[in-house]
């Protein structure tokens, strides 16, 4: 599935001017206010955004991933909290029910989802398993036509707007490893289901994170993802292999915004007489970062050409995440060094930045779990 070029490059182009136009003037009331504003949540419905990668039969864009990454390129050039709004039900929240739901769980869910009516959430996190995710607790216990759940997820992206879940949990509870988990597509408001108030966080405000209590939250039997028990770990990690791509290009996107305020400001700036961008230590910074942005790009893109094509992808995924959220730490940390003391200032963007960038490294798997991955999958082609 795949938009045709012209109609790609099209909505290329209205993206890159809805966040000209719209999303950079509303960046400070943002953070300010710590809320994406409903008119703006209201376009990206308009602008077809939260159907990207939902598929043409049930509404959305049917985007592939290469230009899916070039559109949330694109999206991340303004704060990173309007693309968390679409983040989790473009990524994570959604493409378990796309690779693996069933007809009438995709019908149920989907078309909405691709409209933004309502938006979706992951469900893996939990207070003692994070990086550790095959260790959930989360219980799910079939009972005659249904499934009891219990446990608490942590951080969950967008809860507080979701209407659908898909949740990891254990059906097995004898079974401790990663073919005991399931994974169903839950709305969330059935009774039992809690969704706590929103975390404070360092940065990206407007991002809503939050916990999810499952307290005897009695689901139909048919909100079994795919119908099939003992799933929802291996389809866990390819959502995530998939997603790791997606916060490739937010790295990269993000970036690209850093860089570009980093050189205005190299332009602008004087000291001892001319522009500071005309000393050689400071272009040393820019040249540095404008290389890891370059290579940040060519990279993601290469390995989503592969993802559309069938390859598998999970070594060249964590390798994308890896170098494209460390450069951007790299990147946002020039930034605010070429800026110097205003750098350290709310009053220009970098500073904020700077804090929003620190999320790319931890979630969707720390830098050292994408280490873990790279190094198990080298590994792995010599010993088969
Ligand atoms: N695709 C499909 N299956 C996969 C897979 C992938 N990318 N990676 C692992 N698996 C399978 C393995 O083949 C193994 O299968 P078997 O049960 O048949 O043996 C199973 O999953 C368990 O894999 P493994 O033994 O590698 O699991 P570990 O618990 O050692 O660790 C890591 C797996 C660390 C890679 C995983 O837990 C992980 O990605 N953690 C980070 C979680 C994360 O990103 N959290 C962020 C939350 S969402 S914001």
């Amino acid at each position: 599935m795949a938009l045709d070029q012209e109609t790609f490059s099209q909505m290329k182009d209205a993206v890159a001017r809805f966040v000209r136009e719209r999303l950079v003037p509303a960046e400070d009331a943002v953070e300010q206010t710590n809320e994406v504003p409903e008119e703006i949540i209201q376009e990206m419905r308009e602008l077809g955004l939260f159907g990207l990668s939902i598929p043409e039969d049930y509404g959305g864009l049917g985007l592939n991933m290469e230009q899916e990454c070039g559109i949330i390129h694109e999206l991340c050039q303004a704060s990173l909290s309007f693309r968390s709004v679409i983040g989790t039900t473009v990524g994570i929240g959604s493409q378990g029910l796309v690779m693996t739901g069933t007809e009438e769980q995709k019908q149920r869910y989907l078309p909405r989802l691709a409209t933004g009516e309502i938006s979706s959430s992951f469900c893996l996190t939990e207070p003692d398993a994070g990086s550790d995710a095959a260790s959930l607790r989360t219980t799910a216990i079939r009972d005659g036509d249904e499934y009891v759940i219990n446990g608490t997820k942590r951080y969950i992206t967008n809860a507080l707007r979701a209407g659908m879940l898909t949740v990891m949990a254990r059906t097995d509870p004898d079974n401790k490893g990663a073919s005991g988990v399931s994974a169903f597509v839950v709305d969330p408001a059935t009774p039992g289901i809690t969704i706590a108030n929103a975390d404070d966080k360092m940065g990206q405000r407007g991002t809503k994170t939050s916990d999810v209590i499952f307290e005897d939250a009695r689901v139909p039997a048919n909100t079994l993802l795919g119908g099939v028990e003992g799933q929802g770990f291996y389809t866990a990690m390819k959502v995530l292999d998939r997603g790791r791509l997606h916060l490739s290009s937010v790295s990269t996107g993000i970036s690209e915004r850093i860089l570009e305020e980093a050189l205005s400001y190299a332009v602008e700036r004087k000291q001892f007489g001319q522009a500071i961008g005309d000393f050689q230590l400071v272009q040393a910074m820019l040249a540095d970062s404008q290389a890891d942005l370059y290579a940040g790009k060519c990279m993601t893109q290469d390995a989503a050409r592969r993802f559309d094509t069938g390859e598998q992808i999970p070594m060249l995924a964590a390798c994308c995440k890896m170098f494209t959220t460390e450069a951007a730490g790299r990147i946002a940390d020039k930034a605010v060094q070429i800026h110097g003391g205003a750098g350290y200032m709310s009053e220009y963007k970098v500073e904020r930045f700077y804090r929003d960038v620190r999320l790319l490294r931890l979630y969707e798997g720390t830098t050292q779990i994408q280490q873990l991955v790279i190094g198990r999958n080298m590994l792995k082609s010599v010993n088969g």
